[in-house]
């Protein structure tokens, strides 16, 4: 019988990683923990109450917001704001960035980025849905954040995570020293270690791509689905596609069974379609620190300029191997055998 570690302990047992950490971080995450079991337990009974469905209003992105998105948004904010270790939230669902000017938290060292409920659409036919977090150091020493605080490269962040609330409702973060997975256990409420020291397998037979977006794809794209989809015994095992139409839902599975998940530009969407700051930057970091990697087809994705919020990016992200390739066809530069 192993040992249970609860998401806690295991904070506090690492918090050795950090010398000269006075324990704000390890609160945060505690915080962020908090508030995932509480939207975990609406995500779970969405069906059972008048949560589902759309919410009248919309997201900054002008998408109808499920009222599952609003909860889940008004929950973290509630958590990081009584928790007082972090002095602003940039969240997907609010066009501005939300700065906790309490006592406790105007001067906190922290800000997160946060998209609180990703893939929400898929609530109401109840697919894997997701949070995906962000936490970086503020940028100045004291005084009123400003969005300067946050427009921050991925490189800097200090650690990210999501939550993927499916068949078992699952927190996966990193703060620089690898990629560990916790899964809820509902007979006591805790988050325990179930996944330690994660690594993505250095390559896989899973590519995960709107197909439905084909005829608006780069032609570097096109390239690769074929390359993907060619039988070829004798170099390789034939590729299956996988695609969720849930971010985090698809990238878990990827870190998992290994594979390569792309949301390339497309015609109608010339930056792409996923968010920089709360979607691609946390979730490179952790694929990275699992022995991955994420670009946008030809750069890191860590190391792209952040100059606005909701600023989207292409991402190519999952198994070393796979995401290497997929640029040679991005960059014509594959060597046809
Ligand atoms: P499409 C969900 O709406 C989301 O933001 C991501 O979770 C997901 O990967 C992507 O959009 C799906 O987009 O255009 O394929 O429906």
């Amino acid at each position: 019988m192993t040992k249970t570690i609860t998401l806690g302990q295991f904070i506090i047992e690492r918090q050795a990683d950090f010398p000269y950490a006075k324990g704000e971080l390890s609160r945060l995450l505690r915080d962020i923990g908090i508030a995932a079991k509480i939207v975990n337990r609406e995500v779970n009974k969405a069906g059972l109450m008048d949560i589902l469905g759309q919410a009248g209003s919309t997201n900054i992105q002008g998408e109808s917001q499920q009222k599952l998105d609003v909860y889940a948004d008004q929950q973290f904010i509630a958590a990081l704001k009584s928790g007082g270790e972090c002095c602003i939230v940039a969240s997907e669902e609010n066009e501005e960035i939300i700065r906790l000017d309490s006592d406790i938290s105007k001067n906190a060292k922290y800000i997160v980025a946060i998209d609180p409920l990703d893939g929400s659409s898929n609530i109401d036919v109840n697919v894997p849905v997701g949070t995906i977090f962000s936490i970086y150091r503020r940028r100045t020493a004291s005084g009123p954040a400003t969005l300067h605080d946050v427009l921050q490269k991925g490189t800097e962040q200090v650690a990210a995570g999501y939550i993927i609330y499916g068949s078992s409702t699952m927190l996966v973060y990193t703060t620089g020293k690898g990629v560990n997975g916790f899964t809820l256990d509902p007979s006591i409420g805790e988050f325990c270690l179930s996944h330690p020291n994660l690594k993505i397998p250095e390559t896989g037979t899973l590519y995960s791509i709107n197909e439905g977006n084909y005829v608006h794809f780069p032609q570097g794209v096109k390239d690769y689905i074929k390359y993907c989809q060619v039988e070829d015994a004798a170099t390789r095992r034939p590729y299956a596609s996988r695609y969720i139409g849930s971010m985090v839902a698809d990238i878990h599975r990827n870190l998992i069974k290994g594979g390569i998940f792309i949301y390339p530009v497309t015609s109608s969407a010339p930056n792409g379609k996923l968010r920089l700051v709360y979607e691609c930057n946390p979730m490179a970091f952790i694929i990275e620190q699992a022995g991955g990697k994420a670009t946008n087809g030809s750069s890191r994705i860590l190391d792209l300029d952040v100059y606005e919020l909701h600023q989207r990016a292409p991402i190519f992200i999952g198994s070393k191997a796979m995401v290497s390739v997929a640029e040679q066809f991005m960059q014509n530069t594959y060597e046809r055998i």
